[in-house]
């Protein structure tokens, strides 16, 4: 995979890690990280033998939001021309699907990263929030839409109202969160789940990511139909035929990711 600066990227397997790294900053998330994690997150998709994506930072710090310094002296003219912050949208048009491990602070930006991910694993010294109402700004990578499709209207409000932030348990409480777990086996854990689902057939896990993603963007009817094409379509696979296959031989699936 590529050299970058403020990621590391390294593969385990079928599975790919995706460290931010920027501790000086509490991977606070400026132009060049945006960069980065989307060209490298581009590159894996399209890499075959890739079947899961996990992205993570410190235990101190998944993100601590965009990078203030670097959005502060700009203009309306310079966020609007540039499209500042347009290219994380690619992250939610990953094929691949993508774990969130989130240790420490989720902030702001932090915090629509972690929700851009498909699976959002959270250690129990996590803390997410949308704070940038305290900064005299709002969420702009998403945050107002995907925070309140996972927790509600009620505490989406609050939190985007007020900055309040929220822990762990209450963020699995609400939803946000599929998971907690101690913060010493986060990482761990986070590579198991990847290792599990890059374990399943490529394709039909692009198709089941493909389906849930689709609950969010249109009606129950029109996603119910969505998601009959795709069952049809993956009688077209061979790890269909394979899949069941191995269960009625009672033997373990060899997909071979076609
Ligand atoms: N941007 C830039 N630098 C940051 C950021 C950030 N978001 N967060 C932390 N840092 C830096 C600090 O400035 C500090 O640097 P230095 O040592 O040079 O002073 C270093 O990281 C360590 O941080 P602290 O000393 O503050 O550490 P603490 O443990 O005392 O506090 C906190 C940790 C509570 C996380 C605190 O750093 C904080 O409140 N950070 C800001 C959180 C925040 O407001 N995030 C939202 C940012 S706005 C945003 O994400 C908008 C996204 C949408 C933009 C869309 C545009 C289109």
């Amino acid at each position: 995979v590529g050299s970058y600066e403020t990621i590391h990227v390294e593969r385990k397997g079928r599975t790919a890690l995706l460290t931010l790294n920027r501790p000086e900053a509490l991977n606070a998330l400026n132009l060049q990280v945006m960069n980065e994690v989307v060209a490298a997150t581009a590159e894996l998709d399209r890499d075959p033998d890739v079947g899961c994506i996990v992205i993570t930072g410190s235990p101190r710090a998944f993100a601590a939001g965009a990078d203030i310094k670097e959005m502060r002296p700009r203009s309306y003219m310079d966020m609007y021309l540039s499209d500042w912050f347009a290219a994380w949208d690619r992250l939610g048009d990953l094929r691949t699907p993508t774990v969130a491990a989130v240790s420490g602070y989720a902030l702001g930006g932090g915090c629509e990263l972690a929700m851009l991910c498909d699976i959002l694993l959270a250690a129990d010294t996590a803390v997410f929030g949308q704070p940038e109402i305290k900064l005299g700004v709002i969420p702009g990578i998403g945050g107002s839409q995907r925070l309140t499709r996972a927790v509600g209207k009620a505490k989406a409000m609050e939190m985007c109202l007020t900055g309040r932030t929220i822990d762990a348990v209450e963020a699995e409480w609400a939803g946000l969160v599929s998971r907690v777990v101690p913060a010493d086996e986060l990482l761990a854990e986070a590579l198991a789940v990847a290792e599990t689902v890059a374990g399943m057939s490529l394709p039909v896990a692009m198709m089941a990511k493909e389906a849930v993603s689709r609950a969010f963007e249109t009606t129950l009817a029109e996603g119910v139909r969505f998601e009959r094409r795709l069952f049809h379509a993956v009688f077209a696979t061979e790890d269909q035929k394979e899949g069941m296959a191995a269960f009625v031989d009672k033997r373990p699936p060899g997909f071979t990711h076609s």
